[in-house]
């Protein structure tokens, strides 16, 4: 049982943050962001362990393990799979542990393909919009859960 452990889960692409569209996704790499966290998961008293990955099993596989775990909570940035994966959904479905889906922009305003979320069917909140203060702000909502 790890109920101080949050869980930073990040989709496709995510490892090429601060090197590319920084007018829509801001200029922190995910290693800083990663950096942001920790310093306030210390504050709130609690764990981060971040991840990434280009593959839609592995996110699935790593939220079996926040529950296994027994996590306080999983953040998850699914990148483009938010839009597309009823796998991604089950998997939160399937598991006790709450998830709160982040974005670094507000896909809502973007292209209409982006306004569905299926991550979002199964999250219990979702933060969006602030770049890299988003998940800030979601650790921030995990501690109070
Ligand atoms: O705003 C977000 O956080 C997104 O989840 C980012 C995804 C996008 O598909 C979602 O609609 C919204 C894309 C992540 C792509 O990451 C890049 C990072 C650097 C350069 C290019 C893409």
């Amino acid at each position: 049982m790890s109920a101080n452990l949050v869980y930073v889960l990040n989709g496709p692409n995510l490892n090429l943050l601060g090197m590319r569209e920084p007018e829509i996704y801001g200029s922190d790499t995910l290693d800083d962001i990663a950096g942001m966290l920790e310093d306030r998961a210390q504050e709130l008293g609690l764990e981060v362990e971040v991840r990434q990955s280009n593959h839609e099993g592995h996110l699935v596989d790593w939220l079996h393990e926040a529950n296994a775990e027994g996590a306080k909570a999983v953040l998850l940035n699914a990148g483009a799979y938010t839009h597309t994966s009823i796998a991604l959904l089950d998997a939160i479905k399937s598991i006790k542990v709450p998830v709160i889906e982040v974005h670094l922009s507000d896909p809502m305003t973007r292209e209409p393909f982006r306004h569905v979320s299926y991550v979002g069917m199964g999250a219990v909140g979702e933060v969006k919009g602030l770049g890299a203060q988003s998940y800030v702000v979601a650790l921030e909502k995990a501690a109070k859960l």
